[in-house]
């Protein structure tokens, strides 16, 4: 962990929903490391919108200075906490997991903005019938370690975890031929912090 991270002062601007920032709550709640989780209301959005770079969130703000793009800070916190590789390919492995989760999940994402019913069938049941292969690609990726790397819990981790998630609410037993992958997603949903933050985190009406 970065010997700063005690004195830094962070500040996580999202909507009140899970989506592409509830990674970072799991990063920061796994380090245990303070800050302030702004949760915008989209009735509030328009007008908070023109105050966020890149009109878009989510957005860290460390020290009062700003960092976008989803990715990118969730490296840096990673990094920060000690949740990363210990040497520059474990990190590009991680890297390499974290992007085809990022792929999987944009997927749920085309799901989630689009709003007319017909449509959003046609793009339901792509996704359903896409998703279960590209797992079975993931599973490729993860070996006879506890985590996806070594015996410690990463950032591979919690970020497949929460794309579990995000796939969950338009698709199940996706995980069917990839045993690896079910008890990796069993063994972070066990890890203590892991169940404390599913536990205390609030409730959002809109998960994506
Ligand atoms: N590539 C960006 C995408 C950010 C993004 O699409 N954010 C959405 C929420 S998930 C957003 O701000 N939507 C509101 C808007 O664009 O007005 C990232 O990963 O951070």
């Amino acid at each position: 962990m970065s010997s700063s991270s005690s004195q830094t002062s962070y500040k996580l601007y999202y909507f009140n929903a899970y989506g592409r920032a509830e990674v970072l709550r799991f990063l920061f709640h796994l380090a245990e490391v303070e800050y302030e989780d702004v949760r915008i209301e989209f009735a509030d959005w328009t007008k908070t919108k023109q105050e966020m770079g890149f009109k878009q969130v989510p957005v860290l703000e460390v020290d009062g200075k700003r960092l976008t793009q989803s990715l990118a800070i969730t490296r840096y916190l990673a990094r920060e906490f000690g949740l990363y590789g210990k040497d520059n390919w474990e990190c590009a492995l991680i890297d390499s997991f974290v992007d085809n989760c990022q792929e999987i999940i944009e997927q749920a994402i085309v799901i989630i903005k689009t709003f007319e019913p017909e449509q959003r069938k046609k793009e339901i049941e792509k996704l359903q019938a896409d998703v279960p292969k590209e797992f079975e690609e993931l599973e490729k990726l993860v070996g006879d370690n506890n985590y996806f790397i070594g015996d410690q819990i990463t950032v591979a981790d919690l970020f497949f975890y929460n794309t579990v998630s995000i796939v969950s609410q338009f698709a199940s037993n996706f995980l069917q031929t990839c045993p690896k992958l079910e008890a990796l997603r069993s063994k972070v949903e066990a890890h203590p912090r892991v169940a404390d933050w599913l536990q205390k985190r609030p409730a959002t009406s809109y998960t994506g």
